[in-house]
């Protein structure tokens, strides 16, 4: 079922709005460090999600910012905005306890977010095993490449539909 069809939601629900999020150094995709992390820029990853999002029936913006109160401010304003968020916090997802406190708020409000690496993070230095910030989020896709942010983007959007059903029903 589709998340805009009327028997989901109801006629008027409008088309899910999803924050692409993207967190320190990222802007820097397919410039430099291929070899982990591919070819395609920021720019292209941007470009795709929000292409799927559109066969998807969904709204896709983008935001980026090498800033911790940034990313807060960001995650804050997906309130009454966005129905969803797909994360790449980069290193912060490793330590940042304020950055999982925001997301933490957010998706206790029924805003689902779904964190991506690009690389697979267990297979790489000890410190990148751990990440605070994957709890508090439906849940984390780690080294399929880009192709990550697709299965992020599916799952975080089949997470609103089963929410918005759940709230038609009652
Ligand atoms: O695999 C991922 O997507 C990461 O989130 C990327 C972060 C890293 O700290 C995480 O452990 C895993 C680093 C992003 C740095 O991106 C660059 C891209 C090109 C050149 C230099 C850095």
């Amino acid at each position: 079922m589709n998340a805009n069809s009327p028997s989901a939601a109801g006629p008027a629900a409008a088309p899910p709005r999803v924050l692409l999020l993207h967190g320190p150094n990222l802007n820097l995709l397919g410039e430099r460090d291929r070899d982990t992390y591919g070819s395609t820029t920021l720019k292209d990853v941007e470009e795709r999600t929000a292409a799927l999002g559109r066969e998807l029936g969904a709204e896709v913006h983008c935001a980026q910012s090498n800033s911790e109160g940034a990313l807060i401010d960001l995650i804050h304003a997906t309130r009454g905005s966005d129905d969803g968020i797909v994360f790449n916090p980069g290193a912060y997802a490793h330590y940042s306890y304020a950055l999982r406190d925001a997301l933490e708020a957010v998706t206790g409000l029924g805003i689902p977010c779904v964190e991506v690496h690009i690389s697979n993070v267990h297979a790489r230095e000890a410190f990148r095993h751990t990440s605070v910030t994957a709890p508090v989020c439906q849940g984390m896709v780690s080294g399929h490449g880009i192709f990550g942010y697709d299965l992020a983007l599916r799952s975080v959007l089949h997470r609103i539909a089963e929410w918005r059903e759940a709230r038609a029903a009652r």
